[in-house]
């Protein structure tokens, strides 16, 4: 757990800054904001619309149905600078992209493991990041998953009309991971994960549940890991993801039926 100098990682004190023109909400009675306030308020965000072309079309950029009563305007898009002492870290994700992956972590296993994560879950993910890797990769690791879990949970918004769990098995040749999550507002991990070596590449295989842990702790996300096969470490850690992808993906969309409200018996999903 590394300290931010500048920015807090509670997402209730998280500044987000804006570096690229993002889309504005003009029309009313959608609730909608700016894709980027100043400030959140708190952890009770928004439901983003999809972007006009796939709100126009009336699918998500997932693939998903757009939330009922959609209008066209901002899309769900996280975005989160985080500075500190150890490390620099710049993440944008767009839960209805397309996608796109554009990783540069300093870690290069981290980077095709990101790569997973756009291609599999189809989120636009754009990840920059400096840290004291002369160290090791530790403290880049973690505060790379720390903003990813707070640009989760600043584009899911108030979760309104998402099917909330998600639910995947991956292969990949020998390997097989499962991937349970609830997209609940708790923060809790369960890896089941057993790696058979200490490092792949330049990689600490230790990284990778310390990855999810921090990811899970700043977007309040319930996340299962279990390991039904795998002998070679690559294979397991890259069915993880791609397994935790689509899993994400399917929490992410729309259920047309929930007709955007709270998929909640007590009517909110939050972290407060
Ligand atoms: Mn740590």
């Amino acid at each position: 757990m590394t300290t931010p100098q500048f920015v807090s990682t509670s997402p209730a004190r998280l500044s987000y800054t804006p570096t690229s023109p993002v889309p504005k909400s003009s029309g009313k009675g959608c609730g909608r904001v700016p894709a980027f306030p100043a400030r959140p308020r708190g952890f009770s965000l928004r439901l983003r619309d999809s972007s006009p072309v796939m709100a126009a079309a009336g699918v998500g950029g997932n693939g998903s149905p757009t939330a009922p009563g959609d209008c066209t305007g901002s899309s769900r898009i996280g975005e989160v600078k985080r500075v500190t002492k150890e490390t620099n870290v710049h993440v944008k994700i767009n839960l209805d992209g397309t996608g796109v992956a554009d990783c540069s972590t300093g870690i290069p296993f981290l980077d095709h493991m990101l790569d997973q994560l756009a291609s599999h879950g189809l989120f636009d993910v754009y990840v920059k990041a400096t840290g004291d890797t002369h160290i090791d990769d530790h403290h880049s690791n973690e505060d790379i998953a720390l903003a990813i879990g707070t640009a989760l949970l600043q584009s899911l918004g108030d979760r309104k009309g998402i099917n909330r769990f998600g639910h995947f098995t991956a292969p990949l040749d020998e390997a097989a991971v499962e991937v349970i999550l609830d997209l609940s507002g708790r923060p809790h991990l369960s890896c089941g994960l057993d790696i058979p070596t200490q490092r792949v590449g330049t990689y600490d295989t230790q990284l990778v549940e310390h990855f999810f842990q921090s990811l899970v702790n700043t977007s309040g996300m319930t996340l299962h890991i279990r390991q039904l096969a795998g002998k070679n470490s690559h294979h397991i850690i890259e069915a993880c993801f791609k397994a935790f992808a689509r899993a994400l993906r399917q929490a992410t969309e729309y259920d047309l039926r929930r007709q955007g409200t709270v998929p909640s018996s007590k009517g909110v999903l939050s972290r407060s």
